[in-house]
């Protein structure tokens, strides 16, 4: 089974680390692979961002199509392009969000997230929201670190994150802490063992759903709006991207 990961920000070496917690979870026989496109922002942090990660990735979609990918996780928690990339694909597209939130559900009646910078809030609020989550997610929190210092050992981020988790213990009524960013993947286990309750990291959460759903025989419904976008021409610089008939 071919699980594509795409970190859908260009920083290779976010990708590197993503990589390694996927393939840490995935089952005997399975096969992550993990890609950033090559045109895009560096990190994601706010809806411009976004939006602009969403050519990159839909690329990488087609790319996968075209080679016979099985499923695909997209490794930001604003879980962008997700339902424009289960348009064009045939097998199951998990977004880290989703996976995150629906994980969190199975393992305590209520969950807070924490992520990044306080401007990326409203978009996971916007998600719980989307996933119909809101009577299990207590409270997203902010650690004010910006996407890359979360690979600079110097920028304290673990401290600060765990400091924002045993808030949202102390005062959310959570039982569970889901991760708000994909970078964090690498401090789950420590985050974990460290607060004694389940700390969720949507790569994982994601790949192992991902995984579930191919060996459950199931691909994206193509009937109603999941359905191959209508062929049309598109003009300028996005004609390369006109899905054919
Ligand atoms: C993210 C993420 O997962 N990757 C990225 O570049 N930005 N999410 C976030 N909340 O900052």
């Amino acid at each position: 089974m071919r699980i594509k990961l795409i970190n859908p920000n260009t920083t290779p070496s976010m990708t590197a680390l993503i990589a390694e917690a996927a393939r840490a979870v995935a089952g005997p026989g399975v096969v992550v692979e993990a890609v950033n496109p090559e045109h895009g922002p560096a990190s994601i942090e706010g809806h411009y961002d976004e939006a602009m990660s969403c050519l990159g990735l839909l690329d990488e979609v087609r790319k996968g199509e075209a080679s016979g990918v099985d499923a695909y996780v997209i490794a930001c928690f604003g879980d962008p392009g997700l339902d424009a990339a289960r348009e064009i694909a045939r097998g199951p597209v998990l977004g880290i969000a989703e996976a995150a939130m629906r994980a969190a559900c199975f393992v305590a009646t209520g969950f807070s997230v924490v992520t990044t910078l306080s401007r990326t809030v409203v978009i996971a609020e916007h998600l719980v929201h989307k996933y119909g989550v809101s009577g299990q997610c207590r409270a997203v929190r902010a650690s004010e670190i910006p996407v890359l210092e979360l690979e600079n050992p110097d920028s304290d981020a673990y401290r600060k994150i765990l400091a924002e988790c045993r808030q949202a213990l102390a005062l959310d009524r959570c039982g569970a802490i889901v991760l708000g960013c994909a970078g964090m993947a690498d401090l789950c286990q420590r985050l974990s063992r460290e607060l004694g309750v389940p700390v969720i990291d949507g790569v994982a959460a994601a790949v192992v759903m991902a995984e579930a759903l191919v060996r459950m025989g199931l691909a994206t419904s193509k009937h109603g709006d999941y359905a191959r976008p209508l062929p049309k021409a598109y003009a300028g610089l996005l004609a390369p991207y006109a899905v054919q008939a």
